[in-house]
């Protein structure tokens, strides 16, 4: 059989469509696909959560492919070590306590799992702002990272969710959006982003997770975002704490589904 290249180009754009409009109404968008955004998909889909990430780059996995300075191998610690058996990542006992996992084999398979398990990843999409109805946040405000970085004047598109999920990393960018567009009403003692604390492992490590909360309503905030937020230590390149927060956002927000219900 021939193969029609006009075929292959409907094929492409008319699937592509309707999986993007079928993921236009979620329970839960996520803006980024760092290791705690996907960790928070994947924990989020498994409960049959019809979730989607965002993702401004070609790639997905975030800062989790460089490992530390671009040896790509991570550590995890004692808490860490259960979420890599959960998503069946092996990893080696460095010493008592640190444990050494393959950067490509864990992101290649945390993304396995959680597409497997239902999420839709959009790479190439940047979010932009979000969506308000009356007082409540409500969704994702979108566009090509290529028109993004082009600065183009192209107006974005819009999706609804009933739970926003911040997962930009270190820069916060979702809630600097919210602050910026709304006033620092965040949940912080402050009101505003607390701003990140300097590299502390240990400290870094249990406060990313104890600060995986609402920081917003309807918005959750997960990874080193939760720690720029709420004003926390970064960790550097122990991840267990990325993972961690992930599941630990995907918990706050089934709760909340689950009352809704
Ligand atoms: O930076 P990133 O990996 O965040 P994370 O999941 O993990 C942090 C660790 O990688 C590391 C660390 C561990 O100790 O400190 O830094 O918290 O992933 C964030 C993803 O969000 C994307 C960005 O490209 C990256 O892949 N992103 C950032 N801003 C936007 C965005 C945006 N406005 N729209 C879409 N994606």
């Amino acid at each position: 059989m021939n193969l029609d290249d006009v075929v292959i180009t409907r094929a492409i754009v008319e699937s592509f469509s309707k999986k993007f409009l079928e993921y236009s109404e979620l329970d839960v968008a996520i803006a980024g696909a760092g290791p705690a955004g996907l960790c928070a998909a994947y924990c989020l889909a498994r409960q049959k959560v019809k979730v989607a990430v965002f993702e401004r780059k070609l790639s997905i996995g975030g800062g989790m492919w460089g490992g530390g300075m671009m040896f790509n191998e991570l550590v995890v610690g004692q808490e860490g070590k259960g979420i890599l058996d959960e998503i069946e990542v092996s990893y080696r006992t460095y010493q008592e306590g640190y444990y050494t996992a393959d950067a490509v084999e864990c992101i290649s398979t945390l993304c396995s799992k959680a597409t497997k398990a239902g999420v839709k990843v959009f790479n190439l999409i940047s979010v932009e702002d979000v969506m308000l109805e009356g007082e409540k946040v409500c969704g994702l405000v979108l566009n090509w990272s290529a028109v993004e970085m082009a600065s183009l004047h192209v107006d974005p598109l819009t999706i609804r969710a009933k739970y926003l999920v911040e997962a930009t990393g270190h820069p916060a960018e979702l809630i600097k959006i919210i602050v910026k567009k709304i006033g620092p009403k965040l949940l912080t003692p402050t009101g505003d982003i607390v701003g990140e604390k300097p590299m502390w492992a240990d400290m870094g490590e249990k406060e990313v997770v104890e600060n995986t909360k609402e920081a917003f309503p309807n918005v959750y905030v997960t990874g080193m975002a939760a720690n720029a937020v709420f004003g926390a230590h970064r960790m550097g390149p122990i991840f267990g704490g990325m993972l961690l927060s992930g599941k630990r956002a995907a918990s706050e927000i089934l709760k909340k589904l689950k009352t809704q219900e």
